[in-house]
């Protein structure tokens, strides 16, 4: 979990002991917004709510040992980057080894030492800082600031294993500009950058539910992620994208459609045992991919959106195709 640039960095303090808390919270109360849990469980809790950037844990605890609260978060993947940094009477080389093993990155010993704790807590806050940045710059397209293909693949296969967990629907959308080879040659490729701006800046206004992604895909193609959604949603939203971007009246006097920027799209979905019945699109049902056809099936998926792009493409362009069965 990764906090946005700026934010006050956020400390968990784990300790049994309230006296201890209070000393722990002291020695680094201007360093963000600090905050405590005096169970493991009450850790695990917390970890999920409030996200914090670094924790200071206590080995002993009598529900939950601290190597326990640690394993159990190093094991999830959206949690394992959290810095855990152990606070222990225990300073045995073994307690210490141990703690290391299961992924914490520092070991300190009670009774705690304000200048160490202080220095240590810095160091590791300044790595996560920096860890964190690294992972905005590898999921953010430089040109659009929207997310980026790697991303956009991340995301999608895992929203494709939720939506076979979870049975419900999984629609994709791809997203292409009409007759940009013509803009760039007319008007120049540093126009055709800031045109693939403005458009990205479009379509993103168009998504509200937090669960949805917007992703360059490559060039000049756009890609939505869009989870627990209906074909008849995703429908709606891809012809609000299409209106969003046909209203900034971008002038394309070399396009073949019309006189302005347009796009075209193609929608598609995986629907795992939810088909809707009477439903006038089509609906495509892959194999659950809980084995091993998950790559086989994401690229099921976005071959049908592609078929559906393709077709609206033929059909004319500036306008939204739903995908027939790829199956
Ligand atoms: P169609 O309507 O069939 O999609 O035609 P098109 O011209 O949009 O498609 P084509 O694939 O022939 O050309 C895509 C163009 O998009 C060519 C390429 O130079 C341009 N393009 C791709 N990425 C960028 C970019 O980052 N910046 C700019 N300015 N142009 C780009
Ligand atoms: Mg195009």
């Amino acid at each position: 979990m990764h906090k946005k640039p700026d934010a006050p960095a956020r400390v968990l303090i784990v300790d049994d002991d309230p006296g201890t808390i209070r000393l722990l919270g002291k020695i680094i109360e201007d360093f963000g917004d600090i905050f405590f849990a005096t169970s493991g469980a009450e850790a695990l809790a917390m970890v999920r709510e409030r996200q914090p950037d670094l924790m200071l844990l206590d080995a002993e605890m009598p529900d939950m040992t601290g190597f326990e609260v640690c394993e159990t978060i190093k094991r999830d993947p959206i949690f394992a980057d959290l810095p855990i940094l152990f606070v222990s009477a225990h300073t045995d080389m073994e307690s210490e080894t141990k703690a290391l093993e299961l992924g914490a990155v520092d070991f300190i010993s009670k009774p705690p030492s304000p200048p160490v704790v202080r220095a240590r807590v810095r160091t590791h806050l300044n790595l996560k800082l920096r860890t964190d940045q690294l992972h905005r710059l590898a999921s953010v397209d430089g040109l659009t600031g929207i997310a980026n293909r790697r991303s956009f693949d991340t995301t999608l296969e895992e929203e494709w294993r939720r939506t076979c967990r979870a049975k419900t629907p999984l629609c994709l959308l791809l997203i292409d500009v009409d007759h940009f080879k013509r803009y760039n040659d007319h008007y120049g490729h540093q126009a055709g950058d800031q045109c693939l701006r403005t458009i990205a800046a479009a379509l993103a206004g168009c998504l509200h539910r937090p669960g949805d992604l917007l992703a360059r895909y490559g060039g000049e193609e756009f890609a939505a992620v869009l989870p627990a959604c209906s074909l008849d949603d995703a429908a709606k939203l891809a012809e609000k994208m299409r209106q969003a971007v046909a209203a900034l009246h971008l002038p394309h006097a070399a396009s073949e459609t019309g006189a302005e920027v347009s796009i075209s799209l193609g929608a598609a979905t995986l629907s795992l045992g939810c088909q809707t019945k009477g439903s006038d699109y089509p609906t495509w049902s892959g194999a659950c991919p809980d084995s091993q056809d998950c790559h086989g099936g994401i690229a099921a998926l976005i071959a049908a959106a592609d078929a559906g792009l393709y077709r609206a493409k033929a059909a004319g362009r500036n306008r939204v195709v739903l995908a027939a069965s790829a199956a």
